[in-house]
């Protein structure tokens, strides 16, 4: 059975209650059409996230890797791809996801290198190419950052139905962000959406499961 989306909340530090309880709002009325795609998928693969095979949304990308190399989904054929979308001055919520991809990487032990883990920047002002090198490579050196305008941004954002916004704090600003992962699977289909709430059991389970799946 799909979940309801309780953990679709966005991630952030200091946040008014009330605030945060309009955009849990938002976000819950713009991903509760997913639920009805539960039944969809091919029978065998159980997922212990939510099971978004066929929807038409979180189709793909087209941005810059922190190398400068431009990135599309297709550059990942034949392995599984891990989409994740965050900042790097986030102070829990980014570290602890990307603590968690690590883990799940280290757990497939030789078939480490079918999971790909991508970073998509929400603060392209700030996350510079440099620092998002560094960043990856404090987590796993595997991982690829991507970035780009903030208007390519925004419409990645969109397309995969993922919230951000600045919030100002005194001279500064953070980030509220949705905290979902994406799972593709080996020929590029889009799977499965994971809470942040859910453990890298779960996670490891998922990604598992789509190594698992024959080849189509
Ligand atoms: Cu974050």
């Amino acid at each position: 059975m799909p979940q309801p989306y309780a953990g679709a909340q966005p991630a952030s530090s200091p946040a008014s209650g009330a605030r945060r309880r309009v955009l849990a709002a938002a976000l819950s009325a713009a991903l509760l059409p997913l639920a009805g795609l539960g039944g969809c998928s091919r029978p065998g693969t159980a997922f212990r996230g939510i099971d978004i095979t066929g929807a038409d949304y979180a189709q793909g990308f087209s941005l810059t890797d922190a190398h400068g190399q431009r990135r599309t989904l297709a550059d990942f054929r034949g392995r599984v791809v891990m989409l994740y979308f965050g900042f790097v001055q986030c102070p829990d919520v980014c570290p602890t996801a990307l603590t968690r991809a690590a883990a799940v990487r280290q757990q497939l032990g030789a078939h480490a290198d079918d999971l790909q883990v991508i970073f998509v920047t929400v603060d392209p002002e700030r996350d510079t190419p440099a620092l998002l090198r560094e960043y990856m490579a404090a987590f796993d050196p595997s991982f690829l950052a991507l970035t780009g305008t903030p208007e390519e941004i925004a419409r990645t954002a969109q397309a995969f139905r993922v919230f951000y916004q600045k919030v100002p704090t005194g001279s500064s600003y953070t980030m509220d962000h949705t905290a979902l992962s994406y799972l593709f699977d080996r020929q590029g289909r889009i799977r499965v959406v994971l809470r942040h709430e859910q453990t890298a059991d779960d996670y490891l389970a998922d990604v598992r499961a789509l190594l698992d799946e024959a080849p189509a």
